[in-house]
């Protein structure tokens, strides 16, 4: 092969590259940052020209959004949907255009014919491991937890609210007395925390808290130390993601523990778009990705190092 002729195939390569719109949900968290940097950099490796749509948290704007990459004649869409409910008709329109549909890290309830595939954690499991981590830290001693929810009508705040509970249904010591959404945010999830210490005596009634994400988490932390309680050990923190900044707070003896959630779901997703595309190869409905429990006793800043440069 010549240089030239190498160049031409890779340019003939990547003429025949995909134009694929992403409806992403906004940067609420810190791994909401880091899957938007990964599924850029998979489009990248992949030569795929990623349309990229941030809708700042609303299901308004992903509509509009998807409705764009519909005109534009997109060859896919990939939608990180923020809520579980209301995506029947946009995805209708997608589908009357041949226009595949990927759903990224939440499920949604409409009929499985309307999307190719979704990759997601199973997010039920995600809150039976932490309830689990839970049960077995706290023994036998009796327990009140405060939960920090996620964003209301997602699936990963109804599934992870659902998993912790049957995690804990045995444990008749341990009960979640208050329970509110935080929306995945740091600054919501103190503004809770702090609302929760309030209500149960300055804090000290308050065993643990369990949030669906770590940066609610990590709000938390602050809210308690403001208190002048000691996270991870007068209020033990278990939570969600896996991010670098809860790692941090473990080196400090300020969380306990956490369920780790990849931001890669884009891989696996173009992985089965092109095959789709190119050799009809229909996907599962539903495409796992691992959830792994992780511990101050894993040496949390080995594992932090461990995530720089993922854009969290
Ligand atoms: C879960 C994902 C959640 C993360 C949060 O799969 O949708 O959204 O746990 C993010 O950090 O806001």
């Amino acid at each position: 092969f010549t240089l030239s002729a190498m160049t031409g195939l890779a340019t003939s390569v990547s003429a025949a590259s995909l134009t694929v719109g992403f409806s992403q949900i906004g940067s609420e968290s810190g791994w909401r940052a880091a899957e938007t940097t990964v599924t850029k950099q998979e489009a990248e490796k992949r030569g795929i020209d990623l349309k990229f749509a941030d809708a700042q948290q609303k299901q308004e704007n992903q509509i509009k959004a998807i409705r764009g990459f519909i005109a534009q004649g997109v060859d896919a869409i990939l939608i990180a949907p923020v809520v579980a409910t209301g995506w029947d008709a946009v995805l209708k329109e997608a589908k009357e255009e041949n226009i595949p549909v990927i759903l990224l890290d939440r499920e949604i309830e409409s009929p499985k014919d309307l999307y190719l595939t979704a990759v997601t954690s199973d997010q039920v499991h995600e809150g039976k491991v932490a309830g689990d981590w839970l049960v077995k830290d706290i023994g036998s001693k009796d327990c009140k937890v405060v939960e920090l929810q996620g964003t209301t009508g997602s699936s990963p705040a109804i599934n992870r609210k659902k998993g912790f509970e049957e995690a804990i249904k045995a444990a008749s010591n341990i009960k979640i007395v208050r329970s509110q959404t935080g929306d995945f945010t740091r600054t919501k999830g103190k503004e809770v925390m702090e609302s929760f210490i309030k209500a149960e005596g300055g804090g000290k009634d308050i065993c643990a808290v369990y949030a669906h994400n770590d940066d609610m988490a990590v709000g938390a932390i602050q809210a308690i130390k403001e208190a002048g309680l000691k996270p991870g050990t007068d209020i033990k923190i278990v939570s969600i993601d896996a991010v670098p900044d809860i790692f941090q707070a473990m080196a400090k003896g300020e969380a306990n523990a956490t369920v780790e959630l990849t931001p890669n779901m884009a891989g696996p997703a173009f992985d089965a778009l092109e095959a789709y595309l190119k050799d009809k190869k229909e996907p599962p409905k539903w495409i796992q990705t691992e959830s792994k429990l992780f511990t101050a006793n894993d040496d949390p800043m080995k594992v932090y190092e461990s995530k720089k440069g993922l854009g969290y």
